[in-house]
């Protein structure tokens, strides 16, 4: 099929989407205007399977997570990874972030270790993301893909190896701080460690208590929250680490609602299938003043798939804006699929995470809280069903055109003619 044929909803189109949806007391142009001003932090690690630039084909390995498939055209250079990201940007309406990893600096062909990396080591990470004029940079320390992190990171019994990661998470925070001082908007830097176990422990205490300490020396350092916010990520479970996971979620939310300045990190991919991340929103957000998400798609286990429309992602952006969490909530992506080509992927599942927002935005909210109030359920019932069918795609079409970005598969034409110009040729 080619894709040129498939044009986009036309202008009208979004006229009389406009009247379907203000007939049902709902604002397009307010949502719109909502849209452009959400950034979406798009993961580093998409492009590149999660490898990193330490070291010239730098693969991922250990910590339970897992970029399955070889489709041609993975960036093998910091220079590839941008230029591919170049595109990625282009594609999508409005401005948004990049998420990177501490892996992923630019270390010069020298061995930079991971306790010793500093603001300068992402210092062209900054020139670039500003000739981009991209909304901000976030952070991540790489607790994976390292000789020490093997038998563990933060929660390690032995105190050297345990002292290494917590020097590296604390470089990171300072890096990232760096990033929000350069910007002016807040860079989340987020914890995740891989540590658990693949049989069943005696002594599941022992690694909590270990990491709950290298937390408090990770954070001990005060940083300005105006352009700075640390999170820390939950976990189920991972591959190798099937029985037990220190960081588990009531640990950290726990830890967050403790500290009080640390955000949680839901990942929808982190949970029991048939958990709704969702619903956990509200809870959270009852008791912590902030919130990240890493929005993914987890197919029968935390499998990492690309984010689309479907019912768990919209149900996501429902709760943000029903709860008008938006302010309070950094929404970050984090898949990682070597099946298809990663540029493509990278801006299907930005594109349909702002489509669940955009579709959030869009909800007949007045009405169907009227019915509620109003314990008429029958109505609410009818109105959410009535939703589904609104023509949200002329309305997306509109964004993209007041973006100067593709409507409709008209991307895929730019990514197919860079995979024959560019990936094909890696
Ligand atoms: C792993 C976590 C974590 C990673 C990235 C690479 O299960 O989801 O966020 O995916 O940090
Ligand atoms: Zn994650």
């Amino acid at each position: 099929m080619s894709t040129r044929k498939s044009s986009p909803r036309s202008a009208s189109a979004f006229t009389s989407a406009s009247d379907a949806y203000s007939s049902l007391g709902v604002n397009v142009e307010a949502a719109l205007t909502t849209l452009a001003a959400t950034p979406i932090s798009l993961h580093c690690w998409q492009g590149d399977d999660v490898g990193g630039f330490e070291k010239a084909d730098a693969t991922l390995s250990g910590g339970g997570i897992q970029a399955t498939g070889n489709y041609p055209g993975k960036a093998r250079t910091l220079a590839q990874l941008r230029q591919d990201l170049e595109l990625v940007y282009k594609l999508l309406p409005g401005r948004h972030r990049l998420n990177l990893h501490a892996i992923y600096g630019d270390f010069a062909g020298k061995t930079v270790e991971r306790d010793a990396i500093e603001p300068k080591h992402f210092a062209s990470w900054i020139d670039w993301a500003q000739s981009l004029d991209l909304h901000g940079l976030d952070f991540n320390p790489s607790c994976f893909s390292h000789p020490l992190s093997a038998d563990g990171t933060l929660s390690h019994p032995d105190k050297k190896i345990r002292q290494f990661w917590i020097d590296h998470c604390a470089a990171s925070r300072r890096i990232g701080a760096h990033f929000g001082k350069k910007f002016g908007t807040r860079t989340v830097t987020n914890v995740w460690i891989p540590d658990g176990s693949k049989d069943t422990p005696f002594d599941r205490s022992g690694p909590r208590e270990r990491l709950a300490a290298s937390l408090e020396k990770v954070f001990a350092e005060k940083l300005n929250a105006k352009h700075h916010l640390d999170a820390v990520e939950s976990k189920l479970f991972g591959i190798g680490a099937e029985s037990y996971t220190v960081g588990s979620h009531e640990f950290y939310l726990g830890y967050a609602l403790k500290r009080g300045d640390v955000a949680y990190c839901l990942d929808a991919g982190h949970f029991h299938p048939t958990e709704s991340l969702a619903d956990k929103i509200s809870s959270v957000l009852q008791f912590t003043p902030a919130l990240l998400l890493h929005v993914s798609r987890g197919v029968r286990w935390d499998s990492d798939h690309v984010v689309t429309l479907d019912d768990p992602t919209r149900a996501i952006f429902e709760e943000l804006v029903r709860g008008d969490c938006l302010d309070r909530t950094a929404i970050g992506l984090d898949y990682f699929d070597a099946s298809i080509n990663r540029v493509a992927a990278w801006v299907i599942g930005t594109r349909s995470a702002q489509k669940a927002l955009l579709a959030a935005l869009l909800e007949p909210a007045a009405l169907l809280r009227a019915a509620e109030q109003a314990g008429d359920h029958t109505t609410r019932l009818a109105l959410f069903e009535e939703a589904r069918t609104l023509p949200l795609g002329a309305v997306w079409d509109e964004f993209c055109r007041r973006h100067d970005t593709p409507a409709g598969l008209g991307f895929m034409d730019e990514i197919k003619s860079y995979e024959k110009t560019v990936l094909s040729r890696r």
